[in-house]
């Protein structure tokens, strides 16, 4: 039984080795001096409440504008896929737009495309030559994905890309409230 604990203990700390070019910070995502930071969109790309919000309002049109080419070319952006623009009058670069799943209890394959939303904001910064990235916590807010388990999947899909791609300076989990801070925090320091 000891041996039993003890070996899940081994696991459970093996499981939240933190790469080092992780980064967490509590703050206003659109503020960031960043190559690219991620918004947190809907398919339409049209903008709405939250971060997204608070991202076309520090931007300016231009990215509604691009936003609404790329919808008129491709048509709605899945879930789990994102695509990019560039950032208006913000001081990042880019603006990568990745759709999260809205919580709708779990049984909805909800955990996967949160992974899928992820691993293709990070794969488009890499086809970008994007090397830092900046990620809101994606899902936990209008969306309602359960924060613990939003911050689970961010931090193990982005420690799996970075151990997989070497080159990437680092990813920043820019954290607006309390609640996701404290979880983060805790993940992060964990190691
Ligand atoms: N900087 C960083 N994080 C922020 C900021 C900010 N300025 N503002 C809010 N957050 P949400 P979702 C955090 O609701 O759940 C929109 O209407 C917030 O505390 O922005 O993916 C879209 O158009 C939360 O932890 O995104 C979609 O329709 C996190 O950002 C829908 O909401 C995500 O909350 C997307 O919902």
């Amino acid at each position: 039984m000891i041996f039993l604990i003890l070996t899940n203990l081994v696991l459970q700390k093996k499981e939240i080795d933190m790469d080092k070019r992780i980064e967490l910070i509590k703050g206003d995502i659109t503020k960031l001096e960043i190559e690219a930071i991620v918004n947190a969109a809907n398919r339409q790309l049209k903008g709405g409440g939250g971060v997204d919000g608070a991202i076309h309002k520090a931007a300016g049109p231009i990215i509604h504008e691009e936003c609404m080419r790329i919808i008129q070319k491709m048509g709605e952006c899945p879930t789990g896929e994102s695509c990019i623009t560039s950032s208006g009058n913000m001081p990042s670069k880019y603006v990568i737009h990745t759709v999260g799943p809205i919580w709708r209890g779990g049984k909805m394959h909800e955990p996967e495309l949160l992974t899928k939303s992820y691993r293709s904001a990070l794969e488009l910064a890499v086809e970008f030559g994007i090397k830092e990235i900046a990620f809101p916590n994606i899902s936990t807010g209008i969306y309602s994905f359960p924060k613990e388990t939003a911050a689970d999947i961010a931090l193990k899909e982005t420690n799996d890309f970075l151990s997989e791609n070497p080159k990437f300076k680092k990813v920043v989990f820019v954290c607006f409230d309390d609640e996701n801070y404290d979880i983060y925090k805790k993940r992060i320091n964990e190691e």
